[in-house]
């Protein structure tokens, strides 16, 4: 269906299939706001925020987009826009707060408000159940290193599942656990803000467990039309030259990125070169018999976040490192060409790869890119127009890998783009803005950006427009 709808296009034309998937992504702690209300009690990322010297200019996000209540007036942009899908992510400790016991009817409230809203303007809700907001009291308690907090994510879900399980379309178990493990666990940039590269493999495996058994309360408690799913920041990983050791550089930073989640989610083992790679860490003693089959449920779908690809070199990393055991291996060597304002690279080819590579690899298994954007430094101009070229490029060129790879044989359904506002983007606070609506933080008026009045032509259309 894909290929033929794609070959209908002229051959200059960049068009979708008219089932294709268009959404935008934010995430609860960075755009909600109301930390303190109807019952929420603090997740990491508040204690994280609130703690000096953790988060750029001290920013939390106690107001961030004051989504909370600026719901209904978000979901008519998303509706203005034409957009099919909206990913949201649900706060935990909105929800069931200190993340043990019953569910805050009133957090759960405001979620049943969103996905009713959604519906009615006929966006498809797609719901992450964790995007990083674990309860402080979770961590208090030894946090994802801590295997019971597998199962209090599967409670959660019970709770989340039960309220909404007949009108969501389709559930996320977590988003990119990568970050959750490694870079709140072994580096200390993200909240826990802990620098321990064993309880990092730890944290790993349990979020691996977590996101298996959240799997099992879906298929029992959602509607069984809903679709689960997992989102991975999988890195497109290029080794700088062919020479032995800098392509074992990239195997290390492939097992460690990549097949530390792909191999136990879609094949029920553990990569025998990421064992023995940090064998001087861990004996991995933490899986324990029965864990693989759960975290090896299928699933119906794999979303991708993908931003810019990952060059590797033989050589040593600064520590504190987000890579247990490969930073004295390896090096990350920037890559040329033009940079966004995180400065990170803008290079569409690296999602093609990851696309073709899943094609390859996982054959059977539908894709979403569940997260592809960039940040610039936006400003309204003095007629409050908010003019983002930059933005429309970068869009225009991953639109143009997705459609490429499609055409090559990837089963891509969706495109979701981050952010639909800007938003509180974690350790650099409001510094950098991803959204392609503009938000005056001391407002809070949106601005739909140059970029989103291009996305809804894109999504009006189902194609490209010409340049
Ligand atoms: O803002 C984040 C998001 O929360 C997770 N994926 C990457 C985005 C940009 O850094």
């Amino acid at each position: 269906m894909t290929t033929l709808a794609l070959h209908n296009a002229t051959a200059s034309e960049v068009a979708f299939p008219p089932t294709f998937r268009w959404g935008a992504a934010t995430a609860a702690y960075q755009i909600e706001g109301a930390a303190d209300e109807d019952g929420r009690t603090p997740s990491i990322w508040d204690t994280f925020s609130r703690t000096p010297g953790k988060v750029r200019n001290g920013d939390t996000g106690d107001i961030a987009a004051d989504h909370y209540h600026c719901m209904r007036e978000d979901v008519a942009i998303m509706a203005a826009l034409g957009l099919t899908d909206y990913r949201f992510s649900v706060s935990w400790p909105r929800v069931q707060p200190g993340g043990r016991g019953p569910a805050s009817q009133k957090g759960l409230d405001f979620y049943r408000a969103l996905v009713d809203e959604l519906l009615a303007k006929g966006i498809r809700p797609v719901l992450t159940l964790y995007h990083w907001d674990l309860p402080q009291e979770l961590e208090d308690a030894g946090g994802w290193p801590q295997r019971d907090t597998a199962q209090r994510f599967a409670d959660y879900t019970a709770l989340v599942a039960e309220a909404l399980g007949d009108r969501v379309h389709t559930w996320t178990t977590l988003n990119e656990p990568w970050c959750a493990a490694f870079l709140g666990y072994a580096e200390g940039v993200h909240a826990p803000g802990r620098t321990e590269p064993e309880a990092a493999l730890r944290a790993a495996h349990h979020l691996n467990l977590a996101h298996g058994l959240a799997v099992d309360v879906l298929r029992e408690q959602a509607h069984p039309s809903a679709e689960v799913s997992l989102t991975l920041n999988l890195a497109a990983v290029r080794p700088l030259s062919d020479s032995p050791t800098d392509t074992d550089a990239a195997r290390r930073i492939d097992a460690l990125a990549n097949r530390i989640f792909l191999d136990p989610v879609f094949h029920g083992r553990y990569p025998q070169d990421l064992r023995a790679d940090t064998a001087k860490l861990t004996d991995w003693s933490f899986v324990q018999d029965g864990d693989l089959p759960i975290i090896s449920r299928p699933i119906d779908s794999l979303g991708i976040n993908y931003y810019s690809p990952t060059m590797i070199a033989a050589g040593s990393h600064p520590l504190p490192s987000p890579w247990p055991a490969a930073q004295e291996h390896v090096r990350f060597v920037p890559a040329p060409g033009p940079r966004t304002a995180m400065d990170w690279p803008v290079d569409a080819d690296g999602l093609h790869e990851l696309l073709t590579r899943l094609r390859d690899e996982l054959p059977d298994t539908p894709l979403l890119i569940t997260e592809n954007g960039a940040a610039y430094d936006d400003y309204a101009d003095p007629t409050g127009a908010v003019h983002d070229p930059e933005r429309i490029t970068y869009l225009r060129s991953h639109l143009q890998a997705v459609h490429r790879a499609m055409a090559a044989g990837a089963d891509v359904r969706g495109y979701f783009l981050w952010s639909l506002l800007d938003n509180f983007e974690w350790a650099y606070g409001y510094s950098k803005r991803f959204g392609i609506v503009h938000v005056d933080f001391a407002t809070q008026r949106r601005t739909p950006k140059d970029s989103a009045l291009w996305y809804a032509d894109v999504v009006a259309q189902g194609r490209l427009p010409h340049d």
